[in-house]
């Protein structure tokens, strides 16, 4: 048990969708802490580093057109085991396997426009947060 800091992302399917209120009232009411977020557009060179271990799929050139399609909210969040608890919240990645009452189970019905992101794992965290957010955080 630990606090830990997540980066999670409203992909642009959910920002078109207007569900990012929904998905930040989640979090907030999880009794997690938002430590910084913003609404972009992701370039390709930031797509492609953030996806980079999925750079040899078959889906990975549909991965970074859809991510960069239009704006993502991209968050950072702290709280006790956010990292695992946030993916939790999200749900599975495959519809079939994503709970009602989680994000994606709640709001999403294919693998590809699955509304969020979520880091899996304290290395990806680290990484991702470097990544999307280099020097912004307080
Ligand atoms: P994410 O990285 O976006 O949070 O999603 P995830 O951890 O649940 O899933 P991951 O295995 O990391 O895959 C990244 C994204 O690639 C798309 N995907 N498509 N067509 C396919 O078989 C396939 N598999 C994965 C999904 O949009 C997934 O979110
Ligand atoms: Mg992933």
């Amino acid at each position: 048990m630990a606090v830990e800091k997540t980066f999670l992302m409203i992909k642009p399917d959910g920002v078109k969708r207007q569900v990012i209120g929904d998905v930040v009232n989640r979090f907030e009411r999880r009794g997690f802490e938002l430590k910084g977020a913003k609404l972009m557009v992701a370039t390709r060179e930031i797509a492609e580093a953030h996806y980079a271990e999925h750079a040899d799929k078959p889906f990975f050139g549909e991965l970074v057109d859809f991510i960069t399609s239009g704006p993502v909210f991209a968050m950072v969040w702290e709280g006790e085991s956010a990292i695992s608890l946030a993916r939790t919240m999200m749900g599975a990645t495959k519809p079939a396997d994503s709970q009602p009452g989680t994000i994606r189970g709640d709001f999403a019905t294919t693998i590809s426009e699955n509304i969020i992101h979520g880091s899996d794992s304290a290395e990806s965290a680290e990484r991702e947060i470097s990544l999307w957010f280099a020097g912004e955080l307080a």
